[in-house]
């Protein structure tokens, strides 16, 4: 194969266009059953269905085609609680005022609190790294362009293909987040994690904070020039 070869286009799918907005709609609506929740089942997954939506989240665009990403995924118990308990400490302090008084006020209609029982109960912890240096090898040190872009759209792809699988999530940013680079064992100088998924069946009790399901009015969202 020549270094710079192009190959035909030979898996994009054409649709009949009378069948396109029902697709589009039919897209919207299973993708507003997507909430984010905050009790979730101890009940297993199994790995398989990690790894395909790894896969997935791993066909997102990238800047230079780079993939400057790594996924950790957690089901392991003892690094679990690892997390459960670096994470609790920091919301800790988050929470009784490093956040300051605006952010609290922003929380407030989630109800969220320091204490973050689900990084242990859930059956899977998704940890999503974003690489500074890479290169379409592995072994490849070159600059990374776009990362935050990169990783943010596979992550993206990440959260549908979970929830496209069946399974609930929760996005999880404790700050700083550094401390998932050492229990993960990560490579410090060139990765950051990025955002960690909570991943798994929702409890029985499982709620959605009424604010959550409050979406802006198409015109406030989007233009049409
Ligand atoms: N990381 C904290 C606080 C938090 C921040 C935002 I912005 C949220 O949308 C939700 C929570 C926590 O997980 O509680």
């Amino acid at each position: 194969m020549k270094e710079h070869a192009n190959i035909p286009l030979s898996d994009f799918v054409e649709y009949p266009q009378e069948e396109m907005l029902q697709r589009a709609n039919e897209y919207l609506a299973n993708t507003k059953r997507r909430h984010s929740i905050r009790s979730f089942s101890d009940r297993p997954v199994p790995q398989d269905i990690i790894e395909a939506c790894i896969k997935t989240a791993a066909t997102a665009p990238s800047g230079a085609n780079h993939q400057p990403w790594h996924f950790v995924a957690i089901h392991s118990q003892d690094v679990k609680k690892q997390i459960r308990h670096a994470a609790e400490e920091l919301e800790q302090s988050f929470y009784e005022g490093r956040a300051g008084e605006e952010w609290l006020d922003a929380l407030k209609p989630l109800g969220t609190d320091a204490q973050k029982p689900y990084l242990e109960h859930a059956p899977w912890l998704i940890a999503v790294f974003s690489q500074k240096k890479g290169g379409i090898q592995t072994e490849d040190k070159n600059t990374n362009y776009y990362v935050h872009e990169s990783v943010g759209l596979a992550t993206g792809f990440l959260i549908q293909a979970l929830h496209n699988a069946g399974l609930a999530t929760l996005t999880h940013t404790p700050k700083p987040m550094s401390f998932l680079t050492d229990i993960c064992g990560r490579d410090r100088d060139n990765e950051r994690p990025y955002m960690l998924l909570i991943a798994g069946y929702p409890a029985d009790d499982a709620t959605v904070p009424e604010h959550a399901l409050v979406k802006k009015p198409f015109d406030d969202i989007a233009t049409i020039l």
